[in-house]
This record gives C-alpha cells, structure tokens and sequence, in this order.
C-alpha cells in the first residue's frame, strides 16, 4: 500500500493531535502518589499507563475505525489493517515513578509494517519530536536534525541503565562502546533517542526494545538525517533491540556490534 502525499500528512497532524492529548494527561499523575504494579515482565506499570493508553484508543477508533492499533497495555485491535497506531503511552515508565521528566508517550504509525509516522512526546518538558517518512523531523514545530560529531571519541553515548548482559558477546561489545566514547549518560529510554535526534547526543544504545518502543523512533531519528538500527546494523523496528546515531558513526557503531 502506498500512501498518497496528503494521507501521510494528515495521519501525521492527527498522530501529534493525539499524542498530545495523551502525553498531556500523563501530567496529571506525574509526581504524584500512585500506585505502582508489577506486571507479569517485572516492569512497573501505573493508572497513568493504563489510561493514557485507553484516551490514544479511544480518539484514533473514533477518527479511523478501521486502522489497527497495538498497545503495550491492552494488545492488538483490527490486527488485518495495513494501517497499524503502535502505541505507548508512557515509555519510561521507570522514569516517571521517580519523578523525572523524561518519560515519553510515543505513537509509530506502520503501513504493511513498515513505520512511516513517528511522534515521540515529552510531555514534562514540553517537547514533542515528529516525522513522516519523506517529509521530515521536527521538534516543537521546527526542523530538528542529528549533530555531526565524527569520531567516537568525541561522542556523547546514552543508554536506558548500564547493562550486564549474560552473553559475552554482547557484554564485550557494550565495554567496547563504553570504552571507546567521551561521555556517558542514563535515564534514556525513547528520550534519549529524541536526543540523538535533535544534536544533543550522538549514540543511544538499547539492547531491549519491543515493538511499541521502537516504533516511534525509526521516522523521527531518519528523518533528522540519523541512523536507527539494530545491533546488526539493519534499519529495523522489529529485532528487539535499536541504536540511534548518525551518518558518519555508523559505520564504527556496527564493527562494535559484528559479533553480536
Ligand atoms: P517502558 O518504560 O515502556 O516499560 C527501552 O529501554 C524501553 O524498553 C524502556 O523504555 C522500557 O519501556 C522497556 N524496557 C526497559 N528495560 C526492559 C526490560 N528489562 N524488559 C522489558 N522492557 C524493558
Ligand atoms: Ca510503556
């Protein structure tokens, strides 16, 4: 399927219209006193997960019935679509419970799979990031665009946590990355690929992603002239893992992870 000019436009105004609305009711519980439950994964999940997922629904049902949506909370409806929303709510749930603003809800539109709107809300810091495939990334509104650090050496890497991985391979590859970058950060999540994507970070490294958390960030980091991959240096969504960079470090990106 291929999607006319106007179309992509307009599923990307309705995307950041509807990401809005659910990043803004995030705010309502955020550094609040809420409960907090443990789902079956051992990750954290809160009523402001649950029903911002149920408000991103609610509104794409209502404007396009017959498209598909997956949810990290509530699953898959209309899974024959060729149009998929892939939603999360608030990626960076660990984040949020701790009062840090940089938790994200995140919108990925895919057409025959292939993710072709990206919108990535920071909701507590007022700052949204979005991309159709073909037409650009914008942060707020205005242009946005990967930073052109060339060597690793001089690059600021990101990560969600530091990682201790089982397989050695992976453990020596994430030494390699540390070891051969200037500066190190955590609290990243969608976050610190909305970094890479507007010149403030050069590599985000996550080595657990699903679906709805990678959905998002393809169009928006590709679109601001970057990179997202996969471990294996495929431009991907669906190999459960992502790393955001730019042109010129790709390449020594991918001889860290050949062994992977
Ligand atoms: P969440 O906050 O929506 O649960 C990228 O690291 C994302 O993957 C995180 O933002 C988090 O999304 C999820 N994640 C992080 N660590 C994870 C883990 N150990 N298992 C499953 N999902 C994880
Ligand atoms: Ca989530």
């Amino acid at each position: 399927m291929n999607l006319i000019y106007g179309m992509k436009q307009e599923l990307l105004e309705a995307a950041i219209q509807i990401a809005e609305m659910g990043g803004q009711h995030t705010l309502k519980y955020f550094k609040k006193d809420i409960e907090i439950i443990n789902k079956a994964d051992d990750s954290p999940v809160t009523v402001a997960d649950r029903e911002t997922e149920q408000i991103l629904r609610n509104e794409i049902s209502k404007r396009y019935p017959d498209h598909g949506i997956l949810g990290e909370e509530f699953g898959q409806t209309n899974e024959g679509s060729s149009i998929q929303w892939v939603l999360d709510p608030i990626d960076g749930t660990k984040s949020f419970i701790h009062g840090v603003p940089f938790y994200t809800t995140l919108i990925g539109i895919l057409v025959d799979n292939t993710p072709i709107v990206g919108i990535i809300y920071a909701p507590a810091l007022d700052e949204l990031c979005a991309a159709a495939i073909g037409m650009g990334a914008t942060l707020n509104g205005e242009p946005c665009f990967v930073r052109n650090t060339e060597h690793l050496k001089d690059a600021t890497l990101l990560a969600t946590e530091i990682y201790r991985f089982e397989d050695e391979v992976r453990q020596e590859a994430f030494e390699a990355l540390l070891d051969k970058t200037k500066i190190h950060r955590t609290w990243g999540d969608a976050y610190g690929h909305m970094m890479v994507a507007t010149g403030r970070a050069d590599v985000m490294y996550d080595p657990i992603l699903n679906i709805w958390d990678a959905a998002a960030l393809l169009p928006v980091v590709q679109e601001a002239g970057g990179i997202f991959c996969d471990e294996k240096g495929k431009e991907t969504i669906h190999t459960g893992n992502g790393i955001s960079t730019n042109k010129a470090l790709f390449p020594a990106i991918k001889n860290i992870f050949k062994n992977t």
